[in-house]
């Protein structure tokens, strides 16, 4: 059996797999706000931050741990599992001092985790990516590298507030006598393998590329955003590898005190999209997930590190070898509720009947659906804007706005997805309003492509369970075809006729775009 990990911003989960049966044999969560209420954390951060600070406790990760194994000794024979990966939020990170090696080499199974290692950290929290703190460090790196294209064109994505550099480097800014005994820096997925592995093991491509400090052209540190990061840096950071890199024998604290086999393995552990990439069937170039969530997200793999030259998606390294794209769109379900709100529709009307009561009027009215500031395209909308017929502008008709607006958030899905060269053969849906059949063939029809859905629902621990198996030699392939099967009856065809509908509402929808952001 292989074991993969999630360690996610409101919980810790477990997938557990079992390839010759292909079954998932054991799924199970730790909810940091609700089994470890001691955090005062019930979203798995610690309220009320100041300046667009977001951290999180550490200690908290580490308790849980112990939590979800004690939990799936009780579900599992867990001598039976051969190795584990995992995933973690990405871009928190956790800061640790000279102690913290030798503390993992002698662990104590008669005592526990917390106890043991929070006597390490140098930071005792960790800013997670919900932080917004960093404005004026973006700035300052980007500046060092002589503008956002550089850092862009190296890194993979422009200086971001949540992103691990800018984070680095507030701390190093703001403490930096804490910064100096600072050791070892880690993400959150490398800070949990390393506790498993019972050493300090890398940050993979996935994970470090999340960080604003890896180059995707060498697949190493970048020397220049180091130094314009906090000074010795490279020195408290191992160098980045591969997620299906085996790390060895798990720690014998795990053994004596959950039952692991002694010939149980560990790998390096992903971020969670990384790893969402993998448990959704996606890792070849052609395949695209849309998450459509509070914010939406568009992932998919890429086959050479090209990156956005807007700078609005994201490069990480793809665990399957190769690169991912990442593009947030911050106007989700956000606009969508706005929009049945004002109109006072409920669900149903706003789907179903909506799309099918207006299918004539398919790309004719244009609504740039923003209903605040978004981040792909950048720019601090104030509200939808509309372009077409009057019924429509006017909002006597609420079903063209519906139409108008759902069609708006793929085309500008299609639109800044573009970049990347990779022709979409197969989109994979996920997220609330996935569900929606209406909502799943306009997705088909925008982008020209089938859409799938599936019946997975912790991507990112299947993920990284995969993960595990296939750095023990499985063909991963053949996993997926048996662990991201789509849900039977769930996939939809585009309707050819509508190609030239949509290519041709892309071109005015870019123009629109182009012309409110001036
Ligand atoms: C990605 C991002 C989030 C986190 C939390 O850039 O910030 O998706 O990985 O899950």
């Amino acid at each position: 059996m292989f074991l993969g990990l999630d360690s996610s911003t409101q919980s810790l989960t477990a997938v557990l797999i079992d390839p010759p049966s292909g079954e998932i044999t054991c799924q199970l969560s730790v909810n940091f706000g609700t089994d470890l209420p001691h955090y005062q954390s019930p979203s798995g951060f610690i309220p009320g931050g100041e300046a667009g600070e977001v951290h999180a406790d550490p200690r908290m990760w580490l308790e849980a741990l112990d939590l979800l194994f004690m939990r799936l000794t009780a579900k599992a024979d867990l001598s039976r599992v051969k190795m584990i990966s995992g995933s973690g939020q990405q871009h928190g990170s956790v800061y640790l001092d000279a102690t913290f090696d030798q503390r993992l080499a002698t662990l104590d199974s008669a005592s526990d985790l917390v106890t043991q290692l929070a006597p390490a950290l140098t930071r005792t929290t960790s800013p997670i990516w919900m932080d917004t703190s960093t404005g004026v460090e973006c700035a300052e790196i980007t500046s060092a590298l002589g503008g956002p294209a550089e850092v862009c064109g190296r890194s993979g994505s422009i200086a971001i507030e949540r992103f691990s550099g800018p984070q680095i480097r507030r701390f190093f800014k703001t403490q930096p006598m804490d910064y100096q005994r600072t050791d070892r820096i880690h993400l959150v997925s490398s800070f949990i393998a390393s506790v498993l592995a019972g050493k300090s093991v890398a940050i993979d491509f996935g994970d470090g590329a999340g960080m604003n400090l890896l180059s995707l052209s060498k697949l190493g540190w970048d020397t220049d955003l180091l130094a314009a990061t906090a000074p010795d840096l490279g020195t408290k950071l191992l160098p980045p590898t591969a997620a299906t890199t085996i790390q060895g024998d798990i720690s014998p604290y795990f053994i004596k005190k959950f039952g692991f086999s002694e010939n149980c393995r560990t790998t390096l552990f992903t971020g969670d999209n990384p790893a969402s990439l993998v448990g959704m069937g996606a890792t070849t170039p052609g395949n695209v997930v849309i998450s459509l969530g509070t914010s939406d997200t568009y992932f998919a793999a890429m086959p050479g590190p090209k990156t956005d030259p807007n700078g609005f998606g994201h490069v990480f390294g793809n665990p399957a070898g190769g690169f991912m794209s990442l593009i947030c769109f911050r106007n989700g379900s956000l606009a969508r509720e706005a929009l049945r709100d004002q109109l006072g529709l409920d669900w149903s009307a706003f789907d179903r009947d909506a799309l099918a009561s207006t299918s004539d009027a398919a790309g004719k009215n244009l609504m740039l659906p923003f209903f605040g500031p978004e981040i792909t395209p950048r720019h601090d909308f104030t509200g939808p804007v509309l372009e077409g017929s009057p019924a429509f502008k006017s909002g006597s008709a609420p079903a063209l706005q519906v139409r108008a607006l759902l069609e708006g958030q793929f085309l500008n899905m299609r639109l800044h997805s573009q970049w990347m060269e990779v022709k979409t053969e197969r989109i994979r849906l996920t997220g609330g309003a996935s569900k929606n059949d209406g909502i799943a063939q306009l997705v088909a029809d925008v982008f020209q492509a089938p859409v799938e859905r599936l019946d997975v629902s912790n991507s990112a621990a299947l993920g990284a369970a995969l993960v595990a198996a296939a750095a023990d030699g499985q063909d991963l392939p053949a996993l997926q075809e048996i662990f991201c099967k789509a849900s039977v009856g769930s996939s939809l065809r585009p309707n050819p006729t509508l190609a030239g509908v949509y290519q041709e509402a892309l071109g005015r929808f870019k123009s629109l775009i182009d012309a409110s952001r001036r």
